[in-house]
């Protein structure tokens, strides 16, 4: 039986990384999809620690907050950096792709018709820290020399704005290497190929 279950609406979101995780890292996972009716009912949403899905669960161990997940799941699979200064470094990068699809999540939800064109515009102002970081590790990853939760977070970031601008990545050879590395990785490919992957819209507003 899978070990890991996501609660969580029809939608990538906020389980796209850990989703991809989990594919790359060999686990299987069972998906309690809630829709839209059943969450206005409100019961679902008093049981959640801050009101939000998604839901993570380890056996047992019940998690909110997608972030948490990732770092979970580093810690259970060895993709938390060697040792405490990689896991330091590991944490301040996942927190930087957070500050990036935070920004990204509020144009798509609340300024997409009047904000994307700026956003755009903007984006290599942030790519391009990414793109110094790879260019100077050399590894391929983040930290070190071996894939962590902070690589997934920003891989599918960066999937997903490709999707909102395909030419973003032309000008950061780093990051555009980065992405085709781990889309080649096999259970990544695999993944992605996926109609479970492929079924599910980015965003829960169709925007992307
Ligand atoms: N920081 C949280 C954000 C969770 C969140 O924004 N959840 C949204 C969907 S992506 C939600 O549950 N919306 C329904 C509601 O607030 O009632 C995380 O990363 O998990």
């Amino acid at each position: 039986m899978a070990p890991y279950t996501i609660t969580y609406f029809p939608v990538r979101g906020r389980c796209g990384a850990t989703r991809i995780m989990l594919s790359d890292q060999g686990q299987e996972w069972k998906e309690i999809v809630v829709n839209f009716e059943e969450w206005m009912k409100g019961d679902l949403k008093k049981t959640c620690v801050f009101g939000q899905l998604p839901k993570f669960e380890d056996g047992d161990l019940v998690l909110f907050q997608s972030n948490a997940f990732l770092r979970h799941l580093g810690r259970r699979h060895g993709a938390y950096g060697k040792n405490d200064c990689e896991a330091a470094h590991i944490d301040m990068f996942a927190d930087g792709v957070e500050d990036l699809r935070t920004k990204y999540l509020k144009m798509i939800y609340q300024e997409y018709e009047t904000g994307k064109d700026a956003y755009i515009k903007d984006l290599p102002n942030h790519l391009c820290k990414f793109e110094a970081v790879l260019a100077k590790n050399k590894s391929g990853f983040l930290v070190g020399d071996s894939i962590s939760f902070a690589d997934y977070s920003l891989f599918e970031v960066l999937l997903n704005h490709q999707v909102l601008s395909p030419t973003c990545l032309d000008s950061f050879p780093a990051l555009n290497s980065f992405v085709a590395t781990l889309s080649a990785r096999p259970k990544i490919k695999a993944f992605l190929d996926s109609e479970d992957y492929k079924k599910l819209p980015i965003n829960g507003n169709g925007k992307q």
